[in-house]
């Protein structure tokens, strides 16, 4: 028996930034009938019919810890999620991360899911394609730098205090891919929702860091073998979207300095804190 299958297991779900770009499109994907989603940020949600409304910051453990209180899951979305001087990821992403995982811990919820990314690893270059799952980081900004924190806050809490720990290396989770780029790296928001599942509903996975991808033609940049193990089968393409893309933009040559690292953009001498 699956946890699914087990029933109230995954009923009560804590989604942080639920107000943001991927807790949004989330939303309506993992509402499920018997599941509660408590959705936590700082703008004001209004709660819908299984949905719980927490307006608190990831900066207050306290508030976090009462979140927590009941959940079976944590989905942490919340924070920066381009680059922003050292102060703010500091504050946002890294200890934002540390609180989320302590108040996880002091509320008792088994399992959180963190919403990494692929900027964990951004400098890491086609040659070394389709990158292993347990690629070395390479952070390619400070919001980078805080997701391998994240990585690393999620093996302590697993290692010493035997939460369940997920980190999705989240490539590019959009509507729809918007650059040349992107149809290697999109996520679909319905892929992303499969991946979710198949986190939550995984029995033990223990500490693991895996790659958010779609079976994008143009893919094969990360290794799927983490998220597959899990129980995660992409089912989008970004090639639908191909035509209109180049159409729009033309076509990238394969050296393009976007396309010469995995982080693309956030890669870029311009792309720099000290620039923003
Ligand atoms: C991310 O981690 C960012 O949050 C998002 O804005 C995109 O830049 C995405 O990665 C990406 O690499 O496409």
């Amino acid at each position: 028996m699956n946890r699914e299958e087990a029933g109230g297991s995954l009923s009560t779900v804590l989604i942080t930034g639920a107000a943001g770009g991927i807790g949004t499109l989330m939303r309506s994907r993992l509402a499920r009938p018997g599941r509660v989603l408590r959705l936590l940020d700082i703008a004001p949600l209004e709660a819908g019919p299984g949905e719980e409304a927490v307006l608190a910051s990831v900066t207050d453990l306290d508030a976090l810890t009462e979140a927590g209180r009941g959940a079976d899951a944590v989905i942490h979305l919340g924070g920066q999620s381009v680059e922003a001087p050292w102060e703010r990821i500091l504050e946002v992403n890294i200890d934002g991360t540390y609180k989320i995982f302590e108040a996880a811990r002091r509320a008792g919820v088994p399992r959180v899911i963190f919403a990494s990314s692929n900027h964990a690893v951004g400098f890491h270059s086609p040659d070394e394609y389709p990158l292993p799952d347990d690629t070395t980081p390479a952070p390619d900004t400070y919001y980078g730098v805080s997701k391998v924190t994240g990585e690393a806050l999620g093996a302590l809490y697993h290692h010493r205090y035997g939460l369940d720990v997920i980190c999705i290396r989240i490539l590019t989770c959009f509507p729809k891919p918007l650059d040349q780029r992107a149809l290697s790296t999109w996520l679909s928001p319905d892929d992303c929702a499969r991946l979710f599942e198949a986190c939550l509903a995984a029995e033990k996975p223990g500490y693991r860091v895996v790659y958010g991808v779609s079976a994008n033609t143009r893919g094969g940049w990360v290794s799927l073998d983490g998220a597959r193990e899990l129980g995660y089968e992409p089912q989008d393409d970004a090639e639908v979207f191909a035509a209109e893309i180049i159409a729009e933009r033309g076509e990238l040559a394969p050296d393009a300095p976007v396309l010469r690292r995995l982080g693309g953009s956030f890669t870029l001498p311009q792309y720099d804190a000290d620039n923003l």
